[in-house]
């Protein structure tokens, strides 16, 4: 049986690189017609194997769950930095640079080299200083290939969704095709990302004057107007938002004789969209759920007995956890 299985894995490892390399190699019509028979044909014999031998077929990332840890812990932005023209003559003093970043505590490392090897691009860097870990993709060219297709297809919601469609712009308007840049629009849409963000009026203002726009017209930032859920909320873009936002505790009773030791699931929520990812959640999570909230921060609880065992414990069994918070869970 282990032999089988084994074979099965080395047999899929193998049909990936080949259709990969298939892919490498789309423009040679020749070679492709070829390879993609010889791979239908490999494709065919994983299957039948690991029917046979595995009753689940090799866990690969859910493509939701990516999106769900985004949600939480990840971020679009776009890096801006101020050059010398001096050295540069041909720019405009700014340097725009678009960034996809997922940031987790460093014992989570292992989480972030498997979304890496799901993407196939991007770093995954290492900051013992403030014991982090991210994944980063600068590249432009996966940026647009890869990263903007796969929140098309498993989109984040609210102020991510936000974040997401004026990065795509951004992404838009940098491309070699679109002719002279619209740096004042970069240069809006850049500062319009992340509401959140540190920068003030007059950073804005200090960059605008630096690309030479009139202070007639100042940098007007695009508002945030995602207050709904448009799309599909799936099993595991949850299990990615309670990977990156929740904790699983115990809570102890002040009187520990008389009172009861709890195991308690809390999800952190963003202020917009706390109500309808609460409603959601419930009817993953069971209905014992209450939201609390104190000052900006919204906390989805779930601290029944009943619920956790009917409804939690399957739900992430169903769909697991990959951070060091799996370990938690485990507890
Ligand atoms: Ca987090």
């Amino acid at each position: 049986m282990l032999c089988i299985s084994y074979f099965c894995r080395k047999n899929s490892y193998f049909c990936r690189k080949n259709y990969d390399f298939c892919r490498n190699n789309k423009n040679k019509s020749k070679s492709k017609s070829k390879c993609n028979s010889q791979n239908k044909n490999k494709r065919k014999i994983c299957k039948q194997f690991s029917t046979l031998s595995y009753s689940k077929p090799i866990k690969v990332i859910d493509p939701y769950y990516i999106s769900g840890l985004t949600q939480a812990d990840g971020s679009f932005f776009c890096s801006i930095e101020k050059i010398n023209k001096k050295n540069h003559p041909n720019s405009k003093g700014l340097t725009f640079t678009p960034i996809f970043d997922i940031t987790l505590d460093l014992d989570s490392k292992s989480t972030l080299d498997r979304i890496q090897s799901y993407f196939e691009c991007g770093k995954v860097i290492t900051k013992l200083s403030d014991n982090t870990v991210r994944y980063r993709i600068i590249n432009r060219k996966d940026l647009v290939n890869i990263i903007i297709p796969h929140f098309k297809t498993y989109p984040v919601f609210f102020n991510k969704l936000h974040a997401f469609n004026l990065f795509s712009q951004i992404l838009e308007l940098l491309s070699p095709v679109s002719g002279e840049r619209d740096l004042k629009r970069i240069l809006t849409l850049s500062v319009s990302m992340n509401l959140a963000s540190r920068r003030t009026d007059k950073d804005i203002f200090e960059l605008s004057q630096i690309l030479g726009l009139s202070s007639n017209e100042p940098i007007k930032k695009i508002p945030d107007t995602i207050y709904n859920i448009t799309s599909e909320f799936k099993p595991g873009f949850l299990a990615g938002l309670i990977d990156g936002d929740g904790s699983f505790n115990i809570s102890f009773p002040q009187n520990l004789k008389t009172g009861k030791i709890k195991p308690v699931l809390s999800l952190c929520l963003g202020k917009n969209a706390a109500t309808q990812f609460f409603n959601l959640s419930k009817s993953y999570l069971g209905a014992s759920a209450v939201l609390s909230q104190s000052k900006a921060i919204y906390i989805l609880k779930i601290s029944s007995l009943d619920d956790l065992i009917k409804y939690v414990i399957p739900f992430i069994d169903n769909n697991p956890l990959l951070t060091k918070k799996k370990d938690h869970y485990k507890i």
